[in-house]
């Protein structure tokens, strides 16, 4: 399936296209620590169905800790470093996230990467994510690394133009991506999640992507 299907000596990690590289189970040694963190967050920054510019209403749920937070509405997509629901900052970034998102950025070669933004979405069944880039962020140059949780999930990823093709991967619960260099700027979204239970994060999905923002 994949073009390049490079496994290293590391039993899991697996080189997707040029710039991004796939840690399975990564994460499911810390993941006590990161669903008590990530309970805190959303108990603070409840997750909010955001508009689109285009005025609809998205079917993943958000919510962001971090000094910067990702937000969509009628006026845009931008990063805020204030909930538009509270008026309050974000959530503290919790120090277990940090350490996940720099330790998986280093062992895919980006020394020193340090999120300033964690956008947390959560997919209920069919929800889903139409093909995007990922362009509101001030440096292209950083990493984005994602954390995948709870139901798995068709990954699509596609070119740097929308009209290609996107090829289909499966993530897991655990499961980490590390996107940068030259997969930074390529169209990717999400398929429809389908209904199940996952027995530590129960009937969804949740995908945690750290940036650096600002
Ligand atoms: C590839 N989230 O929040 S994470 C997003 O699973 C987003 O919730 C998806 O796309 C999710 O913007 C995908 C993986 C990901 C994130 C950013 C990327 C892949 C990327 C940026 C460039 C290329
Ligand atoms: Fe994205």
């Amino acid at each position: 399936m994949m073009t390049a299907e490079l496994f290293d000596a590391d039993a899991g990690v697996q080189a997707l296209v040029p710039g991004a590289l796939l840690l399975r189970g990564f994460a499911l040694a810390h993941e006590d620590v990161v669903v008590a963190a990530l309970s805190l967050v959303v108990a603070d920054a409840p997750l909010r169905h955001m508009t689109t510019p285009g005025g609809f209403r998205m079917s993943v749920a958000m919510t962001n800790c971090g000094v910067l937070g990702w937000v969509s509405d009628t006026s845009g997509y931008r990063y805020d470093s204030r909930d538009p629901d509270s008026g309050q900052p974000w959530p503290a970034m919790p120090a277990a996230f940090t350490e996940l998102a720099t330790s998986a950025a280093a062992r895919a070669g980006f020394d020193g990467f340090v999120p300033d933004a964690c956008l947390v979405n959560r997919y209920d069944p069919g929800a889903r994510l139409t093909l995007h880039q990922d362009r509101n962020e001030r440096d292209f140059d950083a990493p984005i690394v994602s954390l995948s949780l709870g139901l798995p999930a068709l990954f699509l990823f596609g070119g740097t133009r929308r009209a290609e093709r996107p090829l289909r991967l499966p993530l897991r619960h655990g499961d980490v991506v590390v996107w940068g260099g030259p997969a930074r700027l390529r169209y990717h979204g999400v398929a429809a999640v389908r209904a199940g239970h996952h027995p530590r994060i129960g009937a969804h999905r949740i995908n945690l992507t750290f940036r650096k923002a600002g």
